[in-house]
């Protein structure tokens, strides 16, 4: 974990008031607090992680829930096949097909401990095998489930492209 970079935390993260909302297409909209994601199924992977900036954090442990059980909980509507993943810092937003996000798990643990807000806590998107750096969304708040591609809201690769030499 201390392998990973620090970016600046932005000040509208407050780990104490978060909620993760599932909302759009679905057929129950739904708000979780930290508590009701742990007591759902949970979930682990271990995985390097790998920055296009050129760095690697090697064999990290993430644990948390399977957004496969939590966009069950929220049951989407028929044809909705879009997920936008919605951060707390400002318009960061990721794009990403409704099937492949199921796959992914919501990290709410790093390495045994509560995710530090330096890396994305209180929750933060990690999906396996192949992905973009900029896709584990920091800082999760909302997931819109969407019935089509969210073409100009996807933010994620030109914020954090943006980020790298501020
Ligand atoms: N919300 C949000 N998530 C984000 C980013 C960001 O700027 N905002 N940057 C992405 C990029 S490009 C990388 S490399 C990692 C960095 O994670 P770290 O700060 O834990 O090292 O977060 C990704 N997720
Ligand atoms: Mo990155």
């Amino acid at each position: 974990m201390a392998s990973l970079e620090r970016h600046p935390v932005p000040d509208t993260v407050d780990p104490e008031a978060w909620r993760l909302d599932v909302t759009g297409a679905v057929e129950r909209p739904r708000r979780f607090a930290r508590s009701d994601l742990l007591a759902m199924a949970t979930g682990a992977v271990t995985d390097d992680f790998d920055c296009v900036e050129g760095w690697t954090a090697s064999d990290l442990r993430w644990e948390g829930v399977s957004l496969d059980a939590v966009l069950d909980a929220a049951r989407p509507r028929d044809g909705a096949a879009w997920g936008l993943v919605h951060a707390m810092d400002g318009d960061y937003a990721c794009a990403l097909v409704l099937d492949r996000l199921r796959t992914a798990l919501l990290a709410l643990r790093l390495d045994g401990a509560p995710l530090p807000v330096e890396h994305g806590g209180p929750a933060r998107l990690v999906l396996p095998g192949d992905s973009d750096c900029w896709e584990s969304v920091k800082w999760v708040t909302r997931l819109e489930v969407l019935d089509r591609e969210p073409r100009h809201a996807d933010t994620a690769q030109a914020l954090a492209l943006s980020r790298v030499d501020g």
